[in-house]
């Protein structure tokens, strides 16, 4: 009987590393330029009600393109863009209203898409997301390929291995 509650808490301690893992991915942000002279310039919107000005952005790939964020709320608010490729996942960290800030990003040289969202917690829950489209697009890159989901049957699988014996010598 003691040993379904040393499963029980080990269980749950997986749950709990794997949640962790995900957001210190989610999270992962380049601080430095990753090209010069942008060729396009993309700006967009955080506004009230938890939501950007735009649900789609487009951009041509192997492109240099300077995406500015401006934020139109009395909220703080972030854009944050997942990484696909050779693109880093990248940030606009939290700016206050009627601030803008910039970054210049080099975009991959594939057609896909990728997530754009604002990462303080519970914003991107309430709908401060959208869709960006490299190049000609293509299947969601963030839907198949979460590096998290790839840990948990690693873990799964070294807890079964771990919980065999002990299971065997009650
Ligand atoms: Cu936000």
């Amino acid at each position: 009987m003691k040993y379904k509650f040393v499963i029980l808490f080990v269980s749950i301690l997986l749950i709990s590393m794997y949640g962790n893992l995900s957001i210190v991915n989610a999270e992962k942000t380049v601080t430095t330029d990753t090209c010069s002279n942008p060729t396009m310039s993309v700006t967009i919107a955080g506004q009230s009600g938890f939501k950007f000005n735009v649900t789609e952005i487009k951009v041509p790939k192997d492109t240099c393109v300077k995406f500015t964020f401006v934020n139109e709320d009395s909220l703080i608010h972030d854009f944050t863009v997942t990484g696909v490729d050779s693109m880093d996942t990248f940030q606009i960290p939290e700016v206050n209203k009627g601030v803008a800030k910039s970054i210049v990003i080099k975009t991959p040289n594939v057609d896909t898409t990728t997530d754009f969202y604002c990462s303080v917690p519970g914003h991107r829950e309430q709908g401060m997301e959208g869709k960006l489209v490299i190049g000609s697009g293509g299947d969601d890159a963030n839907k198949s390929s979460s590096p998290g989901f790839e840990l948990l049957p690693a873990f799964l699988a070294l807890f079964v291995l771990l919980a065999i014996p002990i299971m065997k010598r009650k």
